[in-house]
């Protein structure tokens, strides 16, 4: 069977306000300069607000739809088939499946969305997986590898130089090659009626950060994505549309930086009157940190000027980067979102 070419919904007629975020030519990246350049332009841009949009991010439309093509065929499988191939969430990992209700939103209503997890390509993360994704194991393994080895690392060396780092400081606690729980998502919004939106008060996926280094999300023309820029701000929904991908700073990177860089806070709600009727497909990519990174925080002569420099070893961690995320995934497992605790994810 050949998966038929995914065709993405139309966009909302509905007006709606949308956050005016910087975009970045990651083709730049590329030009003689071009990594200072635009470690400049992050200057300016990225410190206070934890999300921006690429482009030019040298995957074709092609390579993304088809990943695409792949997450829609995967949630037409049969329930019982998709439910083999389950996550381990108590051991604290999403390798494979999550399913729907995995989390309750409020106290007896189960969430209404599902995701699929695909690791990166290393021994470590070895598991089974329906025959639809074994089959197109070669597509997904080049875009997992390109938007992690590529993308984020440009991403990451970007940032370093910034905060004058060594350009590696966080490509090495990154690498492809070493366990972690980065992945591609392929992710199910189910949609639900009027009366349903009303009693879940419209949300999909509470306020939260990310808790890994790095998100990234792709085109995505239902509009129910929403970011606060920064904590006085109200919230405003994201357009991705194709060609751009948004990028979510997440909470490692907060973490490393004494909080100089910001952790995007974002949430899930129900679509627009004219797409409440649809069920919403995303593609995500997760990068996460690994177990060579040490949950230790860093200085630099960048970050002391800033008056963000290392004061105390307080919120280090005996605990690598990857154990620190599984005991994060552990500890919310079934979770109630409504805890003020959950605010990351
Ligand atoms: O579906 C989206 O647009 C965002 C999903 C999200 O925030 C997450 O999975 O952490
Ligand atoms: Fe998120």
């Amino acid at each position: 069977m050949n998966l038929a070419k995914y065709e993405h919904p139309p966009e909302t007629q509905c007006p709606l306000k949308y956050a005016s975020i910087v975009t970045i030519n990651l083709s730049e990246y590329d030009r003689p300069g071009g990594k200072e350049r635009l470690a400049q332009k992050f200057k300016q841009y990225v410190h206070q607000v934890g999300f921006f949009y690429i482009t030019n991010i040298g995957l074709s439309q092609e390579e993304i739809d088809l990943q695409f093509a792949i997450a829609k065929a995967f949630f037409e499988l049969p329930e019982e088939e998709r439910l083999r191939y389950r996550a381990p969430l108590e051991e604290g990992s999403y390798n494979g499946y999550r399913p729907l209700g995995a989390l309750s939103l409020f106290p007896g209503m189960q969430d209404t969305l599902e995701f699929y997890s695909i690791f990166k390509s290393i021994p470590q993360s070895k598991r089974s997986h329906p025959d639809l994704i074994t089959k197109y194991s070669a597509e997904i393994e080049r875009f997992s590898r390109f938007m992690h080895e590529d993308v984020s690392f440009k991403i990451l060396r970007i940032l370093a130089t910034m905060l004058e780092l060594p350009e590696d400081q966080f490509v090495d606690g990154n690498r492809y090659e070493d366990e972690c729980d980065s992945s591609i998502r392929y992710m199910l919004y189910h949609a639900r009626s009027r009366e349903e939106n009303k009693a879940f008060d419209d949300v999909y996926f509470r306020g939260h950060t990310d808790k890994g280094t790095m998100t990234f999300l792709f085109q995505q023309p239902i509009s129910a994505l929403q970011v606060q820029q920064t904590k006085d701000k109200d919230w405003e929904y994201l357009k991705i549309p194709a060609g751009s991908v948004a990028v979510n700073i997440a909470d490692t990177l907060q973490f490393l930086t004494n909080g100089y860089l910001k952790s995007g806070f974002h949430r899930v709600i129900a679509p627009p009157n004219d797409q409440a009727h649809l069920d919403r497909l995303g593609l995500l990519y997760f990068v996460r940190p690994t177990d060579k990174l040490q949950w230790k925080s860093l200085d630099s002569p960048f970050l002391q000027k800033e008056g963000y420099g290392k004061t105390t070893t307080q919120n280090d961690q005996d605990v690598s980067g990857l154990d620190w995320w599984r005991a994060g995934v552990r500890a919310r497992t079934g979770a109630n979102y409504i805890s003020s605790a959950a605010r990351t994810t």
